[in-house]
C-alpha cells in the first residue's frame, strides 16, 4: 500500500463505513479542501466508494458550522426529494457520519474530515462541452435554489462573511496594491488599471439589497461547472455537490458565478487569453436552464439583472485571484509561479467579453423571461 493510500484508509476507519478499504486516490480538481475517492469492498464482493475531505480552516475557519450548514441543507433536500418522488432514481448528496455518530471526525493529523457517497457513474467537466451541458447544469443550480427556497436563511449561518462583498473585496485589493508585501504590484500593473476603472459596479447588487430591492435566500454561492456531477451517459445533471459556502446570499451571485464558470471555451487558468470568450450560445441555454427550474421564485428585478450579475461575479473572481497573488498565494491552491495571476487575466479577459455582449444578453433575457 502507498503511503497515500494508508493514510487514506486511516482517515475512512473513523467513518460509519461497512466493508474492507481497498483502494483510495487524491481528487485535485478543487482550489480549496484535500479530497480523496476512498474504495471499500462488503462481504458480497461489492465495492462502494466514498468522498473523504477535510476541511480548509484557512478559508473556512469554523468547520464544525459549515457542517451544521451542509447536514441541514442536505436533510432539507433529501427529504423533499423523497416526499416529491418517492420512486426517485437519482442520487442525492448523503453525510456519512463518524462511528461516533458525529457528522465529521478530526483527522490523525488535525483538521475535520467529512464522508459523503460518492455519485456513481457521473463526471464533472471543468469547461463546457455543449450547450446541453450548460442547460442542465444551470437547471440544477436552479433546482438547487429552488429546493432550499422555502427554508428560512436564517437557519444557515453566514460561514465566510462578506463572501460576495464586491465593495469589500475590492477595498482587500487596494489595501494588498497598497502594501505590496511580495513586490508584485508591478508586474499586475494592466490588471490593476482594469478594475480600478470598473470600481463604480461594484456595489450595485449590494445597494440592491440595502435598498430593499432585493431579497437574501439560501444560496450555493459556488456554482462552478465542475460542482455539478453530471450523468455519463444522459449528459443529464444529476446533483449539486461542493455545498461549504451554502449560506444566506443572492440568487444572482450563483447565475453570475455560473456564466463566469461555463460560458468561456478554456481553463480558468488559460495562459492564453485571446481564447477566453462569453459564447452567447452557452449563456442562453444556462438562462433556459436556469428559469427551467427557478422562475417561479425569482422576481422580475432579480431576471433583468441575470447579465450584470455575470460580468460582477467574473470582476469579483478576477479581484479575488489578484488580491491573493499580491498576498503571496495563500488562499486558492496554486500549482506554478503567477498562478493566481493567470487565473486573474482569464476573468478580466471574460469581463471584457461580457461588456461587448451585455446588451445581446440583455434583450436575450427579456425575450425569454416573457416566453
Ligand atoms: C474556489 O473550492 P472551489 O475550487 O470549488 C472558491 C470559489 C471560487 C473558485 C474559483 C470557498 O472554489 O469561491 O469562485 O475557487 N471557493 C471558496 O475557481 O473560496
Ligand atoms: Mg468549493
Amino acid at each position: 500500500m502507498t503511503e497515500l493510500a494508508r493514510n487514506i484508509a486511516e482517515i475512512g476507519s473513523h467513518f460509519a463505513i461497512d466493508g474492507t478499504f481497498v483502494g483510495g486516490e487524491e481528487i485535485e480538481s478543487g482550489h480549496i479542501n484535500t479530497t480523496y475517492l476512498a474504495s471499500y469492498q462488503d462481504d458480497d464482493g461489492d465495492v462502494s466508494r466514498y468522498i473523504l475531505q477535510r476541511i480548509n480552516e484557512y478559508v473556512f475557519p469554523e468547520p464544525l458550522v459549515v457542517m451544521k450548514n451542509i447536514e441541514r441543507v442536505t436533510r432539507h433536500i433529501n427529504r423533499k426529494v423523497f416526499r416529491a418522488k418517492r420512486d426517485f432514481g437519482g442520487q442525492t448528496l448523503n453525510l456519512y457520519p463518524g462511528r461516533d455518530g458525529k457528522n465529521c471526525v478530526s483527522g490523525p493529523a488535525g483538521g475535520i474530515w467529512r464522508c459523503y457517497n460518492y455519485i456513481e457513474g457521473c463526471r464533472t467537466y471543468d469547461v463546457v462541452e455543449n450547450t446541453r451541458q450548460a442547460y442542465q447544469a444551470a437547471k440544477a443550480f436552479g433546482a438547487f435554489q429552488d429546493l432550499v427556497s422555502d427554508l428560512p436563511v436564517e437557519k444557515v449561518s453566514v460561514t465566510i462573511p462578506g463572501f460576495h462583498d464586491t465593495p469589500a473585496r475590492y477595498a482587500r485589493l487596494l489595501e494588498a496594491i497598497e502594501k505590496d508585501s511580495h513586490g508584485r504590484v508591478e508586474s499586475a500593473k494592466e490588471e490593476i488599471d482594469f478594475i480600478k476603472s470598473r470600481e463604480s459596479i461594484t456595489g450595485v447588487l449590494l445597494d440592491h439589497l440595502k435598498a430593499g430591492r432585493l431579497v437574501e435566500r439560501v444560496t450555493h454561492n459556488d456554482t462552478k461547472l465542475n460542482n455539478v456531477m453530471i450523468d455519463e451517459q444522459t449528459d443529464e445533471a444529476v446533483c449539486v455537490i461542493d455545498l461549504d459556502t451554502v449560506m444566506p446570499g443572492l440568487a444572482l451571485y450563483d447565475f453570475g458565478d455560473l456564466v463566469r464558470a461555463a460560458t468561456s471555451p478554456v481553463e480558468e487558468d488559460e495562459k492564453d487569453v485571446s481564447k477566453v470568450e462569453m459564447r452567447m450560445p452557452m449563456f442562453e441555454a444556462l438562462l433556459e436552464g436556469y428559469l427551467e427550474t427557478a422562475r417561479n421564485f425569482l422576481t422580475p428585478l432579480e431576471i433583468e439583472l441575470l447579465p450584470f450579475s455575470a460580468k460582477l461575479i467574473t470582476m469579483e473572481t478576477g479581484i479575488r485571484f489578484l488580491t491573493d497573488h499580491l498576498e503571496g498565494d495563500v488562499y486558492f491552491k496554486t500549482h506554478h509561479e503567477g498562478h493566481n495571476l493567470d487565473r486573474c487575466r482569464t476573468q478580466l479577459a471574460l469581463v471584457k467579453s461580457i461588456e461587448e455582449q451585455e446588451e445581446k444578453m440583455c434583450s436575450f433575457v427579456k425575450k425569454s423571461s416573457r416566453s
